[in-house]
């Protein structure tokens, strides 16, 4: 039995497990430190310091006195935003790195905007609710397990290294889900729907991988 026993102090051992909760989930983390260097640039891909723009061709232009987000679908509470409720949420900020699966990933990008666990603390999916199908204003679709959607580094941004993001990366809004391949990351988002039953979107119909994970290297679906 150590003597230094933190048990003994009531106080101090309530923080020491907030802290110890806290270094599990990798509160705190920017995603730049939680992994070394060396380690940082999935297999596979290169370096870019620009911003390469992909997409299907059509870009919408959605003014924000028309724009909306639907969050429906299995859950408690769905609701309709216009932009004012949007900014009324909870605002955040992360740093994430980009994968796109056409091997380019850029590093640093700083993005404001509601995380999606706020979105989550909001609607309240019910307990059948296990995938999530993004949709956008160009009719592009993606799907998402709930669980990739709740990632501590997941957001809908707005904003990109403080400014609006520009039509062609996806204004007004986006989804970011940098743990995925960026074509997980619906840009010009529309809707968020809750579902019980998974369902393919556009590319992952088109022969890419459902869950898209960089590090493991899934980019077609028969990876
Ligand atoms: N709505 C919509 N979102 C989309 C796409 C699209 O065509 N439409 N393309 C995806 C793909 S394949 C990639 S790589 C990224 C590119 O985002 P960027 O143009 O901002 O780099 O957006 C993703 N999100
Ligand atoms: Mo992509």
């Amino acid at each position: 039995m150590p003597t230094d026993s933190r048990d003994d102090l009531p106080e101090a051992s309530k923080l020491t497990r907030t802290k110890q909760r806290w270094a599990r989930e990798g509160r705190f983390l920017t995603g730049r430190t939680a992994r070394p260097q060396s380690d940082r640039l999935p297999p596979g891909q290169h370096l870019v310091r620009d911003w390469p723009v992909l997409d299907l061709g059509e870009q919408p232009e959605i003014t924000l006195d028309k724009w909306q987000l639907v969050i429906d679908g299995a859950v408690e509470n769905p609701v309709t935003l216009d932009w004012a409720r949007f900014q009324s949420e909870p605002q955040s900020g992360k740093v994430s790195d980009i994968h796109c699966v056409t091997t380019w990933s850029r590093y640093d990008n700083r993005w404001t905007g509601v995380a999606t666990q706020d979105l989550l603390d909001l609607v309240m999916p019910t307990p059948v609710a296990h995938f999530v199908i993004l949709h956008s204003y160009d009719r592009y679709t993606t799907n998402i397990t709930l669980d990739d959607f709740a990632s501590e580094d997941a957001i809908v941004a707005h904003s990109w290294e403080g400014k609006p993001l520009t039509r062609e990366h996806g204004g007004p809004v986006r989804l970011v889900v940098p743990h995925l391949y960026f074509w997980k990351s619906a840009k010009w988002l529309r809707r968020i729907e809750f579902v019980e039953q998974d369902r393919s979107g556009f590319w992952e119909v088109n022969g890419y991988h459902n869950r898209a994970d960089p590090w493991k290297e899934q980019r077609y679906s028969d990876d």
